[in-house]
């Protein structure tokens, strides 16, 4: 199931009693995070909140203000229109083992369990909703009619913190959607916050190589399936609007910018256009950030805008970072899901992976495994830091596959009872997340393995690996229906 808009996503939301209302005056600068602060701190993420009346310096906004949208595990599966986000991981799962279909019946049965990659492609429009408002420079209207937040008292300003960034391989046309949060400087002008690790600032290096103005356009609402595919650690050249295609089940409908040469989608609710000039270069921050402490202030591209097209009935997404848990934890925990058949495509013994909230994605991994031999545990910690953003993953803990990685008490004890410090950890060297303030130097540092698996005798362990206390499930059975039977 796609979403027509944003505001139609927000409708929806409504109508399952997952959205609330603010019908009050509210300040962007600090006011909305605080209410957004407290609402994703409750339990399992609260509710979506609609600031019907954002003020920005004291007026309100024209447009409303919608943030949280994805941050329960409700939302962010009706986000991606369907009731569990594990649907996706089943339906991945099925793709990556599928074979071609080589009858109609074949065909079918790829259709019947919910594959479509018809839709996956998308499909080019003439008019769009969000083409219904132009605005160019020189004119009454800039991003200062927008309710962007500015979250966090120290932050360098105000930030668009929900932006899906559109970008092109010059040399191959390939297209990027990317989020990267964009700091306002001017009415006119923004900062462009990819990292250096990420797709468009590739992108932007060839653009640079080769002495050529890049064109960008940033899109803000729409389908939230999109949204979510921006921040998902999709492979370099992975077409982020194949993704939601295929996600959504419905073709993404594009056309082509009013000022650049970029497909935006159709649905949109605001489209900023515009251009970074290669070499280019501003202090950006600092910013409030995932790892619940202020980034610093660093030197970033700037992003100069030619043209703001928007919908009539426009709502501006928001969401904050900070101290976890927030809104992007449950994005993070939707891709873990998603993604996790490829991981066990390429590491079959994969049974399991989470990302606690408290490691803010990259800082903590735990992994469970099916172990067969001798070292497997660093085997698998040494191919996820090889592959793509979990290059960043600061810690892995690698249990076996009894243990529940998603109840962190339990991988704790499996960590604190299983290893021997000296003998069960490794230290690497590897690229880290731009954000981490640990390292001594900016994107570069160690990362740590732990093998929490029990050890074989081929791994040298001689003493006979102990039985874990458990009882029997036909116990557990008589006991459940004993309690039961109890006045
Ligand atoms: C709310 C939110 C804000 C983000 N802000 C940034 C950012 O400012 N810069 C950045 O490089 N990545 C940021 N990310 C992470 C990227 O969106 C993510 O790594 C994505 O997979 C990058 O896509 P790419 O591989 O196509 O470059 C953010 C993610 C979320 C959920
Ligand atoms: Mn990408």
């Amino acid at each position: 199931m796609a979403h027509s808009s944003f505001r139609a996503f927000c409708e929806k939301l409504d109508s399952a009693g997952e959205l609330t209302r603010i019908a009050k005056p509210v300040a962007t600068e600090l006011e909305i995070t605080e209410i957004s602060d407290r609402e994703m701190k409750s339990p399992a993420g609260g509710k979506a909140l609609l600031f019907e009346k954002p003020t920005v310096d004291g007026k309100v906004s024209d447009f409303p203000l919608a943030i949280n949208t994805m941050g329960s595990r409700r939302r962010m599966a009706m986000a991606l229109g369907l009731e569990n986000v594990d649907e996706l991981a089943a339906q991945m799962q099925f793709l990556l083992k599928a074979k071609p279909p080589r009858t109609l019946r074949e065909a079918i049965t790829l259709l019947r369990n919910g594959i479509d990659v018809i839709h996956a492609r998308p499909r080019h429009v003439r008019s769009a909703a969000c083409q219904e408002v132009v605005h160019k420079p020189g004119g009454a209207f800039s991003l200062h009619d927008l309710p962007i937040l500015k979250c966090w008292p120290d932050d360098g300003g105000r930030f668009v913190t929900l932006p899906t960034v559109f970008t092109k391989d010059p040399d191959t046309g390939d297209r990027n959607v990317g989020m990267y949060r964009m700091q306002v400087y001017d009415g006119w002008t923004t900062g462009m916050h990819w990292q250096v690790h990420k797709v468009a600032a590739r992108h932007g290096k060839r653009y640079y190589e080769r002495g050529e103005s890049m064109p960008v356009a940033v899109v803000l609402g729409g389908d939230p399936a999109l949204t979510f595919a921006a921040t998902a650690p999709l492979p370099d050249g992975l077409d982020e609007i194949l993704f939601a295609g295929f996600a959504r089940k419905k073709s993404v409908e594009l056309i082509k910018g009013v000022t650049v040469d970029i497909d935006v989608p159709a649905t949109a609710d605001f489209v900023l256009e515009g251009y970074v000039t290669p070499g280019e270069l501003r202090p950006e921050g600092p910013f409030g950030d995932h790892t619940g402490f202020y980034t610093n202030i660093d030197d970033y591209p700037v992003f100069h805008l030619t043209a703001i097209t928007h919908r009539r009935d426009a709502v501006y997404p928001a969401t904050i970072v900070g101290i976890p848990p927030m809104e992007d934890f449950y994005m993070g925990e939707a891709s873990v899901r998603v993604f996790l058949p490829v991981f066990k495509m390429n590491f079959p013994e994969i049974v399991d992976m989470a990302l606690p909230a408290e490691g803010v994605f990259h800082n903590l991994v735990f992994v469970s495994i099916r172990k067969q031999y001798a070292l497997q545990a660093y085997k698998v910690m040494h191919g996820l830091w090889g592959i793509g953003q979990m290059m960043f993953a600061k810690y892995i803990v690698v249990v076996d596959d009894d243990c529940d990685v998603q109840n962190t008490s339990e991988v704790l004890f499996r960590l604190c009872a299983n290893t021997d410090p000296q003998r069960d950890t490794t230290f690497i060297k590897n690229p880290s997340d731009s954000l981490d303030h640990a390292p001594t130097l900016a994107t570069m540092g160690s990362h740590m393995g732990f093998d929490a698996t029990h050890k074989l005798p081929s791994e040298g362990y001689l003493r006979g690996w102990p039985q874990l206390v458990k009882m029997p499930p036909h116990v557990k059975k008589w006991a459940d229906e004993f309690l039961s039977s109890l006045p």
